[in-house]
C-alpha cells in the first residue's frame, strides 16, 4: 500500500467561529492552523480563505498572503486551493486562486444541494471550462465528488482528454445532499473508479474519522481538518486542525500505513518536485 496523504481542510467556506473558536479567518490564524495540521503529519493543505470579519472570498490577493504566509512556516507543504468557494460565488471569483498557478486545485465534478435552500452548482461546461484552465497552467485538478454521478462525469471528461490521467479523487461523504458516509458508500465510491488513479476519503461532521479508519484500510488517502468536522470526539471541539490531523496519525499508526511527507505525496500524486 501507498504511504497516506493526509489532507488538511484547515478553513473551509461554512464553518464559523460560532461552530468552534479555532476556525481560522486571518492570514495569521489561517497560517497558524495550516502549521499545527502540517507539524501533525499533514502534506496537502486544502485551502479556503476568508477576509478578516470570516467572509469567504476567492481573491486571488487573500489567497497570495496566505499562500506566502503558510509557505513561511510549513515550507514545502502543498497547497491546494479550491476552486468551489462558497456556493452562490461566480464562476470567475471561484478561479481566482488559480491565477496564482497553484500546484493543485479543486475541481468540483457536479451540482448538488448543499442543505437548506443552497445549491452548489457545477454545469458540466463549467467543469469543463474549470479543467481546461487548471490544464493551460499545468495545475493538477483533485477530482471533488459529493456523489456517484460525478464520478462518472469525471470519467467521462477523463475519456474525452480533459480530465488528465492519473486523476487523484475527493470523495466527500455525508454532505447533505450528497451521497451518505456509510462503509457501503465508500466501497461503491471506490469500486466505480478505474485502476492507475488516486484517492482521498473526507467525512462529514461525525463520519470523518469512521471514514478516515476506512479509507487507511482501504488503502485510500485521507482528509480531515474543520471545514468537515469541528469536533475531536463526540462534543468535545477541536482545539486546532493538527489534533484533528494527530489523530488520523494515530489511527494509521495503529493500522499500520507510515504517513507521506510532502515529497512522498508527490511522488504518488506524480507532481513535480520542489
Ligand atoms: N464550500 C463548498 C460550496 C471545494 O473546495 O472545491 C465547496 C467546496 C468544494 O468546499
Ligand atoms: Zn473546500
Amino acid at each position: 500500500m501507498q504511504k497516506l496523504i493526509i489532507t488538511a481542510c484547515i478553513c473551509g467556506a461554512e464553518v464559523t467561529k460560532e461552530h468552534n473558536p479555532a476556525v481560522p479567518y486571518t492570514v495569521e490564524e489561517i497560517a497558524r492552523e495550516a502549521k499545527s495540521a502540517y507539524d501533525a503529519g499533514a502534506s496537502i493543505i486544502h485551502l479556503h480563505v476568508r477576509e478578516d470579519d470570516g467572509t469567504p472570498t476567492q481573491s486571488a490577493k487573500r489567497f497570495k498572503e496566505c499562500i506566502d504566509a503558510i509557505l513561511k512556516v510549513c515550507p514545502d507543504v502543498i497547497i491546494q486551493p479550491s476552486t468551489g468557494g462558497a456556493v452562490g460565488m461566480t464562476n470567475d471569483e471561484r478561479l481566482e486562486p488559480i491565477t496564482l498557478n497553484p500546484e493543485m486545485a479543486t475541481l468540483d465534478c457536479g451540482t448538488c444541494n448543499f442543505g437548506g435552500d443552497e445549491i452548489f452548482i457545477n454545469t458540466e461546461n463549467m467543469i469543463i471550462d474549470f479543467a481546461q484552465k487548471m490544464n493551460a497552467r499545468g495545475i493538477k485538478p483533485e477530482v471533488e465528488c459529493f456523489d456517484k454521478g460525478m464520478i462518472d462525469t469525471a470519467i467521462r471528461m477523463n475519456k474525452k482528454g480533459i480530465i488528465p490521467s492519473p486523476m487523484h479523487f475527493d470523495f466527500v461523504l455525508g454532505v447533505n445532499g450528497g451521497i451518505s458516509a456509510e462503509a457501503r458508500d465508500l466501497v461503491f465510491m471506490v469500486g466505480s473508479i478505474p485502476p492507475g488513479n488516486t484517492w482521498t476519503a473526507a467525512g462529514i461532521g461525525r463520519a470523518q474519522f469512521p471514514i478516515a479508519a476506512q479509507a487507511i484500510i482501504m488503502g485510500g488517502h485521507v482528509r480531515v481538518g474543520f471545514e468537515d468536522n469541528v469536533f475531536i470526539e463526540k462534543g468535545v471541539q477541536a482545539k486546532s486542525n493538527g489534533e484533528l490531523v494527530a489523530k488520523a496519525v494515530r489511527l494509521a499508526n495503529e493500522l499500520g500505513r507510515p504517513i507521506a511527507t510532502p515529497a512522498e505525496a508527490r511522488e504518488i500524486l506524480g507532481l513535480p518536485q520542489k
